[in-house]
């Protein structure tokens, strides 16, 4: 697919291949995919900014609720709120860092004019989390269901290694599709996909070299996604 290129899958029901990619061919009113929307350039001022927020926000390896098992993914937060789980109080957005207690570092300006370009919102986002994956890391499917904004759409931007992204229905059994994600891409979940369920399956490693080895030693990929937690 042509850099800056999009598609709208509500517009396109029966698109298997848009510009010689797959296409999700489920219904998924309000999935806007923006491949290459940030050029080398843009990733790497995003990367600076990820870089100097992990200084005063680190990296920390979230645990689920109940089971206390950790998550394969390491988190930060920049924004006012941050999306924190440990296994004593579970899913839930914080005003500060679980580990320093400071205040999550701001939005960095290149996502704030994201998030008013192609949210549709009209408020700003209150989160965005920073999901680093290394080699081997992995999300399970899931719903992003702890924001009471439920009619926000959630903005994410890829950077570093591939990843390939798994989205389905509203339902855990339903149908999926998959995506490769590559750095500098851009996906909007709004409307009906919102609710879908999601996750990410597998990163392909040594694809970018965009992470600096010192900060995140193996590489892998940085997942920001914006969010607007209470409604406007
Ligand atoms: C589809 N992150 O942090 S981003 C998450 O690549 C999360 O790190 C993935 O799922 C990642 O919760 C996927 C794209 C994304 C984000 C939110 C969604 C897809 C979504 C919410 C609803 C449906
Ligand atoms: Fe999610």
């Amino acid at each position: 697919m042509i850099a800056g290129d999009e598609f709208r899958v509500e517009a396109r029901p029966a698109a298997r291949h848009v510009g010689g990619m797959d296409a999700p061919a489920l219904p998924l009113p309000g999935f806007r995919f923006l491949p290459g929307h940030f050029d080398r350039t843009a990733q790497s001022d995003l990367m600076a900014a990820v870089v100097e927020a992990a200084a005063t926000a680190p990296f920390w390896r979230p645990s689920m609720p109940r089971t206390g098992q950790p998550l394969s993914v390491k988190m930060t937060n920049f924004g006012p709120l941050g999306w924190v789980t440990d296994q004593a109080r579970g899913y839930r957005y914080e005003p500060a860092h679980p580990e320093t207690g400071a205040p999550w570092p701001p939005l960095p300006a290149p996502l704030l004019d994201l998030w008013n370009a192609v949210s549709g919102y009209p408020a700003p986002p209150e989160a965005c989390l920073v999901n680093w994956y290394a080699p081997g890391s992995r999300m399970g499917l899931h719903v992003d269901s702890d924001e009471a904004a439920t009619d926000a759409a959630v903005v994410s931007v890829s950077l570093g290694d591939k990843a390939r992204f798994r989205i389905g229905g509203t339902t855990r059994r339903g149908k999926t599709v998959s995506i490769v994600l590559s750095s500098g891409d851009v996906v909007v979940l709004g409307g009906a996909s919102r609710r879908s369920y999601h996750g990410v399956d597998r990163i392909y490693p040594g694809t970018s070299t965009l992470l600096p080895e010192d900060v995140f030693p193996g590489g892998g990929r940085i997942n920001l996604t914006m969010r607007r937690v209470t409604p406007a």
